[in-house]
């Protein structure tokens, strides 16, 4: 039977801070599709790996096909995956965001480059690996022609409409209790990830979907919670529903809350909310339900750019939806960016004031990373070129995580790193309400402020 290694390359880099750590959901999709179609696929996810281990691990498979999963963060280390299992294979496939969006970045090193959803597509690759075809007539790949040197893009691959049907994720195969561990360890409990919907219906300037498209499709409410029963059943005590935009659809997700109670399901969850779409009424329920927590991506506390980012809400509704959530009971957080392409002193202060104004739990400041074939990154390379970090190649995986500079305009790396600081600061000061400190957040706030605008 042929043999198969799915590889995740995500090895932690000493400037990544955050605490979130969840398994590979795309990989463990591929795995059970596969595993559904008779194979024993291998999934080597590296997140609590030494690259001498991973790569050992990855020798030892003696795969015949090696698919290597890519999004931005991880661009040289899939590359280096592929060099390195190049003899020690037959095919390598890459495929996840980032060669969804460049696939031209992998043709070098891969066989082959799966556009958008992989289950059927990675199937079909299989099949005619085993029958000895050439690739040409599945849909969703693009590669290099071996003899004639030309790109070849078979047609598009249409996205799954029924998500109901596709089997859950392989999570037999993820290092659940090095998650488990990790959790504890960091946070008190453990989570882990659950999709409920692909894709999302809204455009945000900044956002890279490349692999869902625009599009957004629901999974049954029963179909959900079999899997969330399963995830438990792992040992893990919270759910981080992983969705862009788990509350879009209200009725859909009233039903969700309904049926965990109906079900006597008893175990907290959290997800990635959208403001427009949290009222009194649905924090209730979701609290009821077991939501302990809401992040929100609001992104900015100014009109006009939340405009130019295409966010489709305003200030107030994040005001609202957050005082909703929390007189639910619900913790609330929030992604804010700064320094957008865009933003002027005035704007970048006005956002800092107005998150650290709100009454959240956490809060998190970065500043825009263009990622590749987003309307940003057209805007920025049609109107201000990119800077140094922002050019393909090394630097780029770094520069996502990092936040740092890609483009150099109307802020200089230092006052953008200035200003994440100045809302972290302003947000510590404000959730820490001693007298004493609450007494020094405006003189604080003046004297940063100032000093911001006269950073060049
Ligand atoms: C959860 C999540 C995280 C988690 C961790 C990731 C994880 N292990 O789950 C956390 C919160 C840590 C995170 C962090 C970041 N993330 Co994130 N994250 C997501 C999110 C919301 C869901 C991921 C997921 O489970 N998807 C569901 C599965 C089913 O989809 P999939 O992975 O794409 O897999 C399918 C296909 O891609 C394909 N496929 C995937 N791999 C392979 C491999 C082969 C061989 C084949 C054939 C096919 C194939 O088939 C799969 C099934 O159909 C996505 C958005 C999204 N909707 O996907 C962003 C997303 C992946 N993240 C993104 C970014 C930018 C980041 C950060 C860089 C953000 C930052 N600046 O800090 C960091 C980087 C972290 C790091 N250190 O590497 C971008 C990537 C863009 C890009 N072009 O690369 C996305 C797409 C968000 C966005 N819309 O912009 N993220």
């Amino acid at each position: 039977m042929t043999r198969v290694l799915l590889i995740y390359p995500y090895f932690k880099p000493s400037y990544d801070r955050s605490s979130f750590r969840f398994p590979p959901l795309g990989l463990g999709y591929l795995a059970s599709s596969l595993e559904s179609a008779g194979y024993k696929p291998q999934l080597l996810d590296c997140t609590f790996l030494s690259r001498e281990e991973a790569s050992q691990r990855a020798r030892d498979s003696k795969a015949d096909i090696v698919g290597i999963y890519s999004m931005v963060s991880m661009q040289e280390d899939s590359l280096t995956f592929a060099r390195l299992m190049r003899d020690r294979c037959d095919l390598l496939v890459a495929g996840g965001p980032l060669p969804s969006c460049s696939p031209e970045i992998f043709h070098g090193d891969f066989d082959l480059v799966v556009l958008g959803e992989g289950e059927q597509t990675l199937q079909e690759i299989v099949e005619a690996y085993e029958a000895g075809l050439d690739f040409s007539s599945i849909k969703g790949l693009e590669y290099r022609h071996p003899q004639q040197g030309v790109t070849i893009q078979t047609p598009k691959r249409d996205l799954q409409p029924h998500l109901d049907q596709i089997p859950f994720p392989a999570r037999h195969l993820f290092p659940n209790q090095k998650y488990i561990d990790h959790w504890k360890r960091r946070l008190g409990y453990s989570a882990t990830s659950v999709l409920t919907t692909r894709g999302c219906p809204f455009s945000c300037e900044f956002c890279s979907n490349a692999v869902f498209g625009a599009t957004y499709r629901e999974r049954s409410s029963d179909n959900v919670l079999n899997e969330v029963e399963e995830a438990l059943a792992l040992g893990y005590q919270r759910i981080h529903f992983a969705d862009d935009v788990f509350t879009l659809n209200k009725k859909r997700m009233m039903k969700i809350c309904e049926d965990i109670q109906a079900r006597g399901l008893d175990f907290k969850w959290e997800c990635l909310g959208r403001v427009d779409s949290i009222d009194a009424a649905t924090a209730k329920a979701m609290k009821k339900s077991g939501c302990d927590r809401i992040l929100f991506g609001i992104e900015s506390g100014d009109e006009s750019i939340l405009k130019l980012m295409n966010k489709r809400i305003s200030p107030d509704q994040a005001r609202r939806a957050i005082e909703a959530a929390k007189a639910a009971g619900i913790k609330t957080g929030a992604f804010f960016i700064l320094c957008y392409p865009g933003d002027t002193d005035d704007t970048v202060l006005k956002t800092i004031r107005f998150a650290t104004s709100l009454s959240l739990d956490y809060l998190s400041f970065t500043v825009a990373h263009p990622l590749p074939g987003t309307m940003l990154s057209q805007r920025i390379k049609s109107k201000v070129g990119m800077g140094k970090e922002g050019k393909e190649g090394k630097g780029q995986s770094s520069a996502a995580i990092d936040h740092l500079l890609v483009y150099e305009r109307d802020f200089s790396r230092a006052k953008m790193r200035f200003a994440i600081l100045k809302g972290q600061i302003q947000f510590g000061i404000e959730k820490r309400s001693g007298l004493p400190l609450s007494l020094a957040k405006k003189p604080f706030e003046i004297l940063t402020d100032g000093f911001f605008r006269i950073i060049k």
